[in-house]
């Protein structure tokens, strides 16, 4: 199963490594086929390479639309050398076969990254390179693709181990990962296009990535792990820049991308606020009348949970916010921007992460989420849905008043990014108890308020913060229970989606505590 390479065609827009590696071949004897742009910086380094032109007959045509599609490079790439036939094809039509394919792809993810428009992204779209890389990778019995610049190295060290030859299982990887790379691009354009026209659906869509990171392990030690982009544009955890700190591990990226797509519910223009993320759910989300104060405030709200936690903030990071962030171990900070003394502050920080994004990304765009399950995926529409003030609809007999309508929808945003059933106990624009990923409702309400009572011992407060705190469910309670235990916490409000087949018992038992219950008519399960 061991082949010898003699002729290459090497066609690549990231001409990183190129030459280097060109010499490598040359010097083992392979001759080089080469389109326009590589033929020209390999003639440069004073390598002798054919044009595909002159193999094909064809000029390279249509701004290069049309270059490799021919039978002379496609019929090189897929006949079978061990097949009579496909020999004579090969002989009367005088083609002679590609052994090594080396392809990287117009950069179309990068190019929609940078916000190139919607003709730029268009004409990214390679075509002939794909079309080369999926022939050689069938014909992988014979020929050797790659598709992946890190992979020059695994090719000659191939070659060096095998007497310049390629070993069938090497091909068979490398054409593995050739597909993986034609089926992620496709996936990048359809999803692109998906935005660029507006039918962000889940249903009709392709999902693959480009590897974007491996990381030395998962979400435990025993398992591998790589992060994949999917080509989208949106600031977040994916596209970030990180100034300083070792690599974000597995959970970190969860970690951030919860942080960040919490806080970013909350408009700059309203105000700074910050939230802080262990395990993927909220310990502590606050507003302030600063950034410092947002960030002091939510890690007031749990003191305990914070310590190695992910902060999220909506606002550029200052360096009096910094200074209060320090002040504990923390894993990960993440913000649309940070000012250089923020920066100075952090860097005495060895192993805090700082990652700043640009902006913030938009709650309110759609888009798809999605998750595995044995056998496949599950799709849906993200959960990008919010009420406002004027979508409540009060239940009972007392009204919230202004403040209350404020906590109240403060905590109901703070809740759709709790796993589970979720409580949330808000006052004055901070959460003080969060009660996630529970089985029972119940149970998530009394954690809540377990939760705001050890927020009141480490504060040293006369009394819990749940008391005259605004409490948001998830989704409806079942029974007068959950809201029972809101009740005893102190609450005085309650906002919940409402449609429970006991909803009257539900409202029956707030009024008889006086409290005022909103209803949203929606709910926000996080499972
Ligand atoms: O426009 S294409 O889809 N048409 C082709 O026939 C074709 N053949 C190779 N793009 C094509 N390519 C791509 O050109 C390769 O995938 C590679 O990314 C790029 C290299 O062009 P150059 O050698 O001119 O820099």
């Amino acid at each position: 199963d061991l082949m010898p390479l003699t002729r290459a065609l090497i066609s690549v827009s990231d001409k990183t490594g190129l030459v280097d590696f060109a010499q490598a071949l040359a010097a083992r004897g392979v001759e080089i086929l080469s389109t326009g742009g590589t033929a020209l910086a390999l003639r440069k380094a004073g390598l002798h390479v054919t044009d595909v032109a002159d193999v094909t007959g064809f000029p390279e045509m249509m701004d290069g639309r049309v270059k490799t599609l021919h039978p002379k490079v496609h019929g090189g790439l897929l006949a079978l050398r061990d097949n009579q036939e496909h020999l004579a094809a090969m002989q009367a039509h005088d083609i002679a076969p590609i052994d090594l394919l080396v392809v990287n792809l117009y950069p179309f993810e990068d190019t929609v990254a940078k916000g190139a428009d919607y003709d730029t992204c268009i004409e990214n779209i390679d075509i002939g390179g794909p079309a080369m890389i999926r022939a050689a990778a069938k014909n992988h019995a014979f020929v050797t693709t790659v598709v992946d610049v890190a992979d020059y190295h695994t090719l000659l060290a191939e070659l060096d181990a095998h007497d310049d030859c390629t070993g069938l299982a090497f091909r068979k990887r490398l054409a593995q990962i050739a597909y993986a790379r034609t089926a992620a691009y496709d996936a990048a354009v359809s999803t692109w296009m998906a935005g660029a026209i507006g039918t962000e659906t889940p249903r009709r869509r392709a999902f693959a990535g480009t590897l974007a990171q491996t990381m030395r392990y998962g979400e435990n030690p025993h398992q591998k792990a790589a992060f994949y982009h999917d080509g989208s544009a949106r600031p977040g955890v994916a596209t970030a820049t990180q100034h300083q700190g070792k690599e974000l591990s597995y959970n970190n990226i969860n970690d951030t991308d919860a942080a960040f797509e919490l806080v970013a519910e909350f408009d700059p223009a309203q105000g700074p606020a910050c939230a802080i993320i262990k395990h993927a759910n909220p310990c502590g989300v606050a507003t302030g009348a600063t950034l410092a104060e947002a960030y002091s405030r939510a890690f007031d709200c749990d003191r305990t949970s914070a310590f190695g936690g992910i902060v999220a903030l909506n606002q550029t990071l200052d360096a009096e916010t910094a200074a209060e962030i320090v002040k504990i171990f923390t894993e990960v900070v993440i913000a649309p921007e940070a000012t250089d003394a923020a920066k100075e502050v952090f860097a005495a920080k060895k192993n805090l992460r700082l990652l700043t994004t640009g902006a913030l990304p938009d709650p309110k765009a759609a888009r798809i989420a999605w998750r595995q399950v044995a056998g496949g995926f599950l799709v849906q529409d993200h959960d990008i849905a919010n009420v406002t003030a004027a979508d409540l609809k009060v239940v009972t007999k007392r009204v919230p008043t202004e403040d209350e309508i404020r906590d109240l929808l403060f905590a109901w945003t703070v809740a759709k990014h709790v796993k589970s059933n979720a409580i949330v106990y808000a006052k004055g624009g901070t959460t003080v108890g969060v009660g996630a990923g529970q089985m029972s409702r119940v149970d998530s309400a009394l954690i809540a308020a377990k939760k705001a009572e050890r927020m009141a011992e480490a504060m040293g407060l006369p009394e819990s913060p749940a008391k005259g705190s605004a409490v948001a469910s998830d989704a409806f309670f079942p029974f007068a229970d959950g809201l029972l235990e809101a009740v005893a916490a102190g609450a005085t409000c309650v906002i919940q989606p409402g449609g429970s087949m006991r909803d009257d018992e539900v409202i029956k038992a707030a009024d008889e505590a006086g409290l005022a219950m909103v209803l949203t008519g929606q709910r926000h399960f996080r499972h």
